[in-house]
């Protein structure tokens, strides 16, 4: 085998082991949120990979962790998205807030985790308070204003009474008009 042939071959395997060597590119993987129901509700997927979940149903639902990992916020329905990227191996529980019997669970890991872990039933939602005193904490959207009467308690600067500058002009107001009144009065 002459030189040419042996560095070209060389340079094939290295070529080879460098391919193996390189992870490969993390995959999304879909669930999706109708019926009520994650579809499907065990998933498993690589260190890295990313989940997303797409709300087909009407209504919202969320994609909160058991264990408090993470929490998705409101999905609105009609087609609202979270996705998250899973870096560490492990089983990862969730459930919806707004319906707390929706239970679904993110596997992560090699393939031996998975075998494992996928099978493994999952356990229930926290308790319904957990979830709505997690729900109470969101922020909301501003209530309209409302003009309120004498904020009860508290010692009130200028509700309800008229300002100086007004009452000032005002009174400017009045004089000038009993004054001009009172020249037409006199003028006839
Ligand atoms: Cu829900």
């Amino acid at each position: 085998m002459g030189r040419a042939a042996r560095v070209l071959i060389g340079g094939v395997a290295l070529l080879c082991l460098a391919l193996a060597a390189t992870p490969s590119a993390a995959a999304t993987t879909a669930v999706t949120i109708e019926g009520t129901a994650f579809k499907p509700s065990t998933i498993s997927v690589a260190v890295g990979d990313t989940v997303s979940w797409t709300n087909l149903d009407g209504g919202a639902h969320t994609v909160t962790s058991n264990t408090g990992v993470w929490e998705s916020g409101t999905i609105r329905g009609g087609g609202g998205q979270f996705t998250r990227v899973f870096s560490t191996a492990g089983r990862f529980e969730y459930f919806c807030q707004l319906h707390a019997w929706m239970l679904g669970v993110v596997v992560v890991g090699g393939d031996g985790v998975r075998a494992a872990q996928t099978t493994a039933p999952i356990t229930a939602a926290p308790s319904a308070f957990a979830a709505r005193a997690s729900i109470a904490a969101e922020p909301v959207a501003a209530a309209p204003t409302v003009a309120l009467p004498d904020r009860a308690g508290r010692p009130s600067v200028n509700d309800g009474a008229p300002g100086p500058v007004f009452v000032a002009l005002a009174g400017v107001l009045i004089v000038g008009l009993v004054g001009l009144a009172w020249v037409l009065v006199r003028g006839t």
